[in-house]
């Protein structure tokens, strides 16, 4: 199916696109006297019969604003003059105006990408070595990663920290799944400066930060029962596993405390006054296998009380478990810590509305949407609402396979229905006035995304600002939107104009296994935000710089090599083109660490050290100092060499290592 490449439209080149005609739109599933899935199919030979009398998409009313002097959209006119075969409105050499940071799922990294051009600017290796930056190779990063790190991660869910609801740049928090980690990632710099390991559970999944007043706290569920302590103890007895709730001081990156739980976490998400927390909470029945784990018919939201939780730890009515000092209390049913909403079924995605009233779980295996109303829940809590169910005051029927939703600050709602392959728009207040028995219609579109979308995520939609701009569907299928490329196809992340009455998909863009989730921040957000270059006191190589004074060498201007028995420390600079030593000598079996400053100020001027056949290979940025240590087993002569081509005489720019046998 390739209804809406333009095949079917000659007059456009590749990757052009025009908008939909009026016709055509009220033609979309969800309108109207639509004609459902197969008339939007038709819609590829309706658009050719269109031609070019239409406006190109890249225009869509979207051009040249007159209030963005600096690069931004290319002006209305540069946009029929594309670049062919660019799916995007952004022309070369402007600049984006969002910046998108992607989850990269099973590839343990952080993605940013430019939107609206949907361009992997970088990538961001967490959980995942990485060879081309040394990440997991060099002795800052493995003060990061700590000892025996993993081999990789499974990031799902990356949140930027927030100050009054608003994101504030500092940092972005993200999950590991396999490894039952977190970690925080500084916007300064963009590289994560803490890992830690998640106590007492398994599997951390779903994970938000404290938008009020700030963040403050990051919470984590743990998705998998596991006995706890979990040293193999009540192996097969799964009546005796569970899983907690945790919530993280993101500013120590120290646990703060843990909620036991029934069944098993999913996803979650916070109010807007900083009072609760709600987590989907699927597997009600507790069982470990897949028939076990769909019983029943409903399963919950579980809504957590912090200042009751932190009292009850104050109080010191906590246990801990094992070798861990973390508090942990009882959240499990009858629990005053807690409130389970009963949520049809298996429920997956959590998501706070922007206007702070309401949160939303999706029902994967019920085609509905539950709305809740924190109102609501104050009043549970307060005693004025006896049954939790009460609380959930819109229940829209949207589709199959409901998994996340998104909002556009304008009262709508965009949820993907993964088992449909659509993307439904609909009106929260009508969902509530249709709950309670008014004759309305809350669906306002349904859109064909290719296919089987996750999660979807609106510009700034979860945060006060959520401007209704930009929607992107993380689809977890591309199947024939992209050259065959193997048995493994890439996901298809695709971009929404959501701007306007209708949702109008602008963009396919082909992702490596595999985005969950992401974030869209205004580039304005983050001006002056972002270092350029490395500031000489940072931080991240704080530890080395402070080794380096020890031995009296002062990394800026300093080539040496220094022996401290079978310890050898090798100081160099690098300057384009040359590093600082031509050689240096060791013995077999040495420890060796080489410590590469690079004095270069000039901004994109990254040197790398590659040495030859030992696995090793580290960057350094303007300013940077990087070091690796290792041991010199074989004797020989071995090229070091600069990996990021810096200069005409990059090739040049290298050295000898020589290892005495
Ligand atoms: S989860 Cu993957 S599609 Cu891990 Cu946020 Cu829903
Ligand atoms: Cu330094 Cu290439």
């Amino acid at each position: 199916m390739s209804d809406k490449t333009n095949d079917q439209n000659p007059e456009l080149k590749a990757g052009q696109f025009r908008a939909l005609t009026e016709a055509e739109i009220a033609s979309l599933p969800g309108q109207p006297g639509n004609p459902g899935r197969r008339g939007f199919m038709k819609m590829g030979a309706l658009a050719g019969l269109a031609g070019v009398g239409g406006t190109l998409l890249t225009g869509c009313g979207r051009g040249a604003t007159g209030d963005q002097p600096v690069a931004g959209k290319a002006p209305a006119a540069a946009a029929t003059s594309m670049p062919e075969g660019h799916p995007t409105e952004v022309a070369p050499g402007h600049l984006d105006e969002y910046y998108g940071f992607w989850s990269g799922g099973q590839s343990g990294e952080l993605r940013i990408l430019g939107l609206p051009s949907m361009r992997e600017l970088i990538r961001v290796p967490i959980f995942n070595p990485s060879f081309a930056i040394g990440w997991g190779i060099t002795n800052e990063s493995k003060r990061v990663l700590g000892k025996d790190f993993p081999p990789g991660g499974d990031l799902h869910h990356p949140h930027m920290s927030q100050t009054n609801g608003r994101y504030d740049g500092r940092y972005l928090f993200v999950n590991d799944k396999t490894g039952t980690r977190v970690a925080r990632v500084r916007c300064d710099v963009m590289r994560a400066d803490k890992i830690i390991d998640i106590p007492n559970v398994a599997d951390i999944h779903g994970m938000r930060v404290q938008r009020e007043p700030r963040t403050g706290y990051v919470f984590a569920n743990s998705e998998f029962r596991v006995p706890s302590p979990n040293d193999g103890r009540d192996l097969d007895d799964p009546k005796k596993y569970q899983t907690m709730f945790t919530a993280i001081d993101g500013d120590t990156m120290e646990v703060s405390w843990q909620v036991i739980v029934d069944g098993n976490l999913d996803n979650t998400d916070c109010d807007y006054e900083g009072k609760y927390v709600a987590s989907t909470c699927y597997n009600s029945e507790e069982a470990v296998d897949l028939a076990g784990m769909m019983q029943n018919e409903r399963d919950w939201a579980v809504v957590f009380n912090i200042k009751r939780i932190e009292a009850a730890v104050k109080a010191g009515k906590f246990k801990t478990i094992g070798k861990s000092k973390v508090p942990v209390v009882d959240g499990r049913h009858g629990s005053p810590l807690t409130m389970y909403i009963p949520i049809p079924k298996s429920p997956h995605g959590l998501n706070a509305s922007p206007d702070g009233k309401y949160f939303v779980a999706n029902g994967k295996l019920s085609p509905t949407c539950s709305v809740v109303a924190w109102s609501k829940v104050d009043d549970y809590f307060d005693g004025k609402l006896k049954d939790p169910r009460d609380a959930v005051i819109a229940e829209p029927q949207l589709g199959l396979g409901p998994l996340h939703t998104s909002f556009d600050g304008r009262g709508y709602a965009y949820t993907t229905l993964f088992i449909d392959s659509q993307m439904a728009k609909w009106n929260i207040q009508d969902a509530i006035d249709a709950y309670a028995g008014k004759k309305v219609n809350y669906l306002r579109q349904k859109l064909d995304v290719a296919y089987q979308p996750g999660h979807c995520h609106t510009s700034l939609g979860e945060t006060r600002d959520a401007d209704g701009k930009w929607l992107v569907s993380l689809n977890k299928f591309s199947k024939d939107r992209f050259l065959p490329v193997g048995p493994l196809h890439p996901d298809c992340d695709q971009l929404i104009d959501i701007s306007g009455d209708q949702m109008v998909l602008v963009a396919d863009t082909p992702v490596f296994s595999e985005p969950h989730d992401a974030v869209i921040v205004p580039r304005q957000l983050m001006a002056g935000k972002i270092k350029r270059i490395w500031d000489r006191k940072d931080p991240f190589f704080a530890e080395t710089v402070a080794q380096a004074k020890k031995h009296g060498v002062v990394l800026e201007k300093d080539s040496k090599v220094i022996r401290e028995g079978k310890k050898v420390f090798v100081y160099m600079t690098s300057s384009a083109p040359k590093y600082g030593l031509d050689s240096f000598k060791v013995k077999k079996g040495d420890e060796v660490t080489v410590v590469v400053t690079n004095v270069d100020d000039i901004e994109d001027l990254t040197h790398g050290f590659c040495l030859s056949n030992y696995g090793i290979n580290m960057e350094i940025s303007p300013q940077e100092t990087s070091s690796v240590t290792f041991i010199a087993d074989k004797p020989g002569v071995y090229w070091y060499y600069c990996t990021f081509f810096c200069h005409a005489l990059h090739l040049e720019m290298r050295g000898r290592m020589l290892v005495e046998a």
